[in-house]
């Protein structure tokens, strides 16, 4: 049977932007801190079925290597020089996409986040994610009901509790071969962990590929409702941390396809129909400004015919306009689905 998400591997953005002649030409450079070329194309270097192939150790690598990453930014996401990034974090009512709970199993919005004056977790030092780590869970002590919050740190736990708990827990893995490439696994799983809220399905993965990445989720398709629990505490969040943020790139990653938003919301839905059409599928999705992901996640096969649908563009769309375009492509996709089956 084949599980394989099927997307034919195209040429990384690193190797269509990044030429020889140009890298020849911009080998030298290095942030303040020491952030080279050769560290950011690591593990596109290394991994040649990378999509994107490149990662920021700081912020000041979007400004130092701007002449790489900005092509490749504009590209991933259809975004232009003359443009700045805008934030938008009100509340947005829509319409239940699947209100017969027929194809959207679970919704899933998630932000990612790094503190200013850090770097970011290609390059980050022990100490300093400690002190990332540190300073989060002092920010997010008093929200809202706090003594009905928990994190679990990753360094107390053998692999058995960490196993038992991940049965039935959201929380992150060591990261896959293009993070390890990456440099982002170093002192795993030291400084890493997982802050869950009162409301079990608001949570935050400490110093997983970002210094923070914030996560709404539940069952079924409410993706107002997961929209407006995020927003929350992200805002609570924006009032006591200084985030890394630029005015035209909006809020920096550790990888490029994460800024602006840093946000990907998405539903995972059943699909069947689809799933014996996915050039179709991928077709649509792509259309309509859409990223198709297996089941477990980036770079997973696709189980049971679910799939991983969320919005591809980050930056140049404010927050509002990530779950828009999830919600119309959900939409799209159900109503494709409904007629692949005869039910329409
Ligand atoms: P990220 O979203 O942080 O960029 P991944 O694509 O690896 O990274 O997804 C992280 C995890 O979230 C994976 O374990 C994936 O299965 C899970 N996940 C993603 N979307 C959903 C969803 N809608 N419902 C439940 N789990 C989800
Ligand atoms: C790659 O280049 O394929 C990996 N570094 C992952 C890139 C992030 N994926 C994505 O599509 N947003």
């Amino acid at each position: 049977m084949n599980n394989q998400p099927e997307i034919a591997h195209t040429q990384s953005l690193l190797d269509k932007h990044l030429p020889p002649d140009i890298f020849e030409k911009l080998k030298d450079l290095q942030t303040g801190s020491g952030f080279t070329l050769h560290d950011a194309v690591r593990s596109g270097r290394e991994n040649p079925d990378s999509s994107v192939g490149i990662y920021a150790g700081d912020a000041e690598t979007y400004r130092v290597f701007s002449e790489i990453l900005d092509p490749m930014i504009n590209e991933y996401h259809r975004f232009s020089n003359d443009r700045r990034h805008m934030s938008d974090l009100s509340p947005t009512p829509l319409e239940d996409p699947d209100p017969e709970h027929l194809y959207i199993v679970s919704t899933r919005i998630r932000a990612a986040r790094n503190l200013d004056g850090f770097a970011f977790t290609p390059f980050i030092s022990l100490t300093a994610r400690r002190k990332v780590e540190q300073l989060f869970l002092k920010a997010v002590s008093d929200y809202r009901l706090a003594a009905n919050s928990r994190y679990i740190a990753y360094e107390n736990l053998s692999d058995k509790e960490f196993q038992t708990l991940a049965q039935s827990l959201p929380l992150f893995r060591k990261g896959d071969r293009f993070q390890e490439s990456a440099g982002i696994n170093r002192d795993f799983p030291k400084a890493r962990g997982v802050f869950f809220s009162d409301h079990g399905g608001l949570l935050a993965w400490v110093n997983e590929e970002d210094h923070l990445r914030i996560i709404s989720m539940d069952q079924g398709s409410d993706i107002s409702g997961a929209f407006t629990r995020i927003a929350d505490l992200l805002t609570f969040l924006e009032n006591r941390i200084n985030f890394a943020k630029d005015s035209r790139y909006g809020y920096l990653n550790a990888c490029p396809s994460n800024i602006g938003t840093a946000m990907r919301a998405g539903v995972h839905i059943r699909l069947p129909g689809l799933d014996r059409q996915r050039n179709t599928l991928y077709r649509t999705a792509e259309k309509m400004n859409l990223q198709v992901r297996g089941t477990g996640g980036e770079k997973t096969g696709i189980r049971d015919s679910i799939f991983d649908i969320s919005n591809k563009q980050r930056l140049g769309i404010t927050e509002t306009e990530c779950i828009r375009t999830l919600h119309n492509g959900v939409a799209a996709l159900i109503r494709m689905e409904q007629q692949l089956s005869g039910s329409l």
